[in-house]
């Protein structure tokens, strides 16, 4: 358990085959940020050589980093097949992190740090549970895709719904509220969609989650003008999470690692991966079609034994 105080904790959740890119995510948070985190890694088993990787990635900042094995958490829920198993390891933060560590952030490993966290570790969180940025491909509660049973539900259409890739969480209200619990009942209820548990996060939370900045997490739709994120975002606020961004996320496949990524900070991300001991660049720049296809096959597979 991490207990030390005084430190701004940054939690990701990993398994062996995201290794590479939770490596080059903590790398550009600490070159980002400086020093000061305390790391928990939320991991079902990693091989020594992905946490060497992962360790060999970090600059020589004053950070501590923990390990927390989420092997026998026991979900009850089925994954869908667009996403990792790791997926829900965030759910276990509150039972990671010692209890007297009342703020933690959480960060997806497909994305990249570019600038300084200070303002937004900073932010009130005053009475709410967590905050985030409002999705792009889900804006509201009832938006087709996002809580389908909203009415069933009792939820207000018109909420808004975040992206779950940046959590900035308040834990003691975490805690306090039950999130955690109450979001993995309603993935295991037939209510869940294909959301998962960015879903039943948003069910768990609705109405009571702080809207947080776009640029703390750029989505990959606000990269063009056909989102429709004007509607909600402010212009300045949009137009500097587009151009400039404190947080990419590498939303939507092809990611960074794979060929074929267009992605505009594809080449930044490179850059921070490039300089980390875990693979050699040339292995990432001519990384071949057939891992992409590998993927997809187990993906399938494990698809065809879930029934979904
Ligand atoms: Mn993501």
């Amino acid at each position: 358990m991490s207990t030390s105080t005084g430190r701004r904790h940054v939690v990701v959740a990993t398994d062996e085959n995201f290794a590479m890119p939770t490596a080059v995510t903590l790398r550009s948070l600490l070159l980002s940020c400086g020093d000061g985190w305390a790391i928990t890694v939320l991991h079902n088993g990693l091989s020594l050589d992905a946490i060497d990787g992962i360790i060999g990635a970090l600059p020589p900042t004053d950070h501590e980093l923990s390990w927390f094995d989420v092997s026998d958490f026991v979900h009850g829920a089925t994954t869908p097949s667009h996403l990792p198993d790791s997926t829900y390891f965030r759910l276990q933060m509150g039972a990671a992190l010692d209890a007297s560590i009342d703020r933690a952030l959480y960060l997806d490993v497909d994305m990249l740090v570019r600038h300084d966290l200070s303002p937004l570790w900073d932010v009130d969180l005053a009475g709410a549970p967590l905050a985030a940025v409002q999705s792009v491909n889900y804006p509201w509660v009832g938006t087709r895709g996002a809580v389908d049973d909203w009415q069933e539900l009792g939820l207000d259409p018109r909420a808004r719904f975040f992206n779950a890739g940046l959590l900035l969480v308040n834990l003691a209200e975490w805690r306090e509220q039950h999130v955690a619990e109450r979001a993995l009942d309603y993935l295991r209820s037939p209510h869940c969609g294909k959301g998962a548990d960015q879903e039943a996060l948003n069910v768990a939370t609705s109405g009571t989650w702080l809207p947080l900045d776009p640029t703390w997490n750029q989505q990959t739709p606000m990269l063009d003008n056909q989102h429709g994120a004007h509607l909600f975002f402010d212009e300045l606020a949009i137009e500097s999470a587009r151009c400039d961004p404190a947080i990419v996320h590498f939303q939507t496949r092809p990611k960074p690692w794979h060929r074929g990524c267009v992605h505009p900070w594809r080449d930044e991300w490179i850059e921070v991966a490039e300089a980390t001991t875990f693979r050699p660049i040339t292995d990432l720049r001519e990384r071949s079609m057939t891992d992409e296809w590998r993927w997809r096959t187990r993906r399938a597979a494990s698809a065809l034994v879930k029934g979904r």
